[in-house]
């Protein structure tokens, strides 16, 4: 019969530690992992880590899930059982360096200093109870991981881009199954962001909050072009939408983007 593998890790488990379980209950294969704590440092029972092979210590014990003994400041020890357990995954390594950044004390991504806070706050609310801190960091975690992995499909989709001309500047088109960034086609100089989300076929326009676009010639437009589609023009009319998450479209556009991208390059605006 197989013997439960036990995970032993630190007191007042920091976001590291956690992620270091994290890594273990997600991609590890095994289902049945108990988690024991022992003050930083030390290891079960006094016995040296490593040397019963049922026996993990992470981020703790020196052993080999520990980066204490390593002083780089390049590893933790989420970091040491990502390259033990799972190969290549991108979203994954993306998360991953972040905890690495926080754990040696460097600048990280706001939403990973958000995630370490949580679990430092937990810390503070059940400063008695590490199970119950790991039990809540843990869907914090596998919504971290959904938002990396929506983040490289997103980085995907920017790098086979359309650039176009629009009326108002510059134009980026994306189409992925996250759509595409509005965030990165401004970073890139568009004034105007065009996706689609293949999950759904959605599709939205999006102009930049500082540019003084009004979409409402664009959606005059499509309601002449693709007329049975449900387009949304938000009131701030920077934003024509043809479903979101918020708001699911009943009817879909008939346009592909090429079809769209046409739509907007000919518009011809009024002088005002
Ligand atoms: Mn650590």
């Amino acid at each position: 019969m197989e013997v439960p593998t036990t995970i032993v890790a630190h007191l007042a488990p920091d976001l590291d530690c956690i992620a270091a379980i994290w890594i273990f209950k997600r991609f590890g294969g095994a289902h049945d992992y108990q988690v024991r704590f022992v003050p930083a440092g030390t290891t079960l029972d006094n016995l040296p880590a490593d040397s019963d092979p049922h026996v993990i210590h992470v981020d703790t014990g020196l052993g080999r899930f520990d980066h204490h003994q390593r002083h780089v400041r390049t590893l933790s020890a989420a970091e040491l059982v990502r390259r033990s357990l799972v190969g290549h995954d991108v979203a994954l390594e993306r998360m991953i360096r972040q905890v690495t950044l926080i754990d040696n004390a460097l600048p990280s991504e706001q939403a990973s200093s958000d995630l370490g806070m949580l679990a430092d706050s937990f810390n503070i609310l059940f400063e008695h109870d590490p199970d119950k801190v790991v039990e809540l960091m843990l869907p914090n975690l596998d919504a971290w991981y959904a938002h990396e992995v929506r983040q490289v499909q997103l980085g995907e989709a920017f790098a086979s881009r359309i650039e176009f001309h629009t009326p108002w500047g510059r134009g980026i088109a994306m189409q992925g199954p996250f759509g595409g960034s509005s965030v990165m086609a401004y970073r890139a100089g568009a004034v105007l962001a065009v996706y689609r989300e293949e999950r759904h076929n959605w599709m939205g326009i999006a102009a930049q909050s500082r540019s003084s676009v009004d979409l409402t010639p664009l959606a005059e437009a499509l309601a002449q072009v693709d007329p049975h589609a449900d387009w949304y023009l938000h009131p701030s009319k920077r934003l024509l939408l043809c479903g979101t998450d918020k708001a699911p479209a009943k009817r879909l556009s008939a346009l592909d983007m090429r079809g769209l991208i046409t739509v907007i390059e000919g518009l011809h605006l009024a002088v005002r």
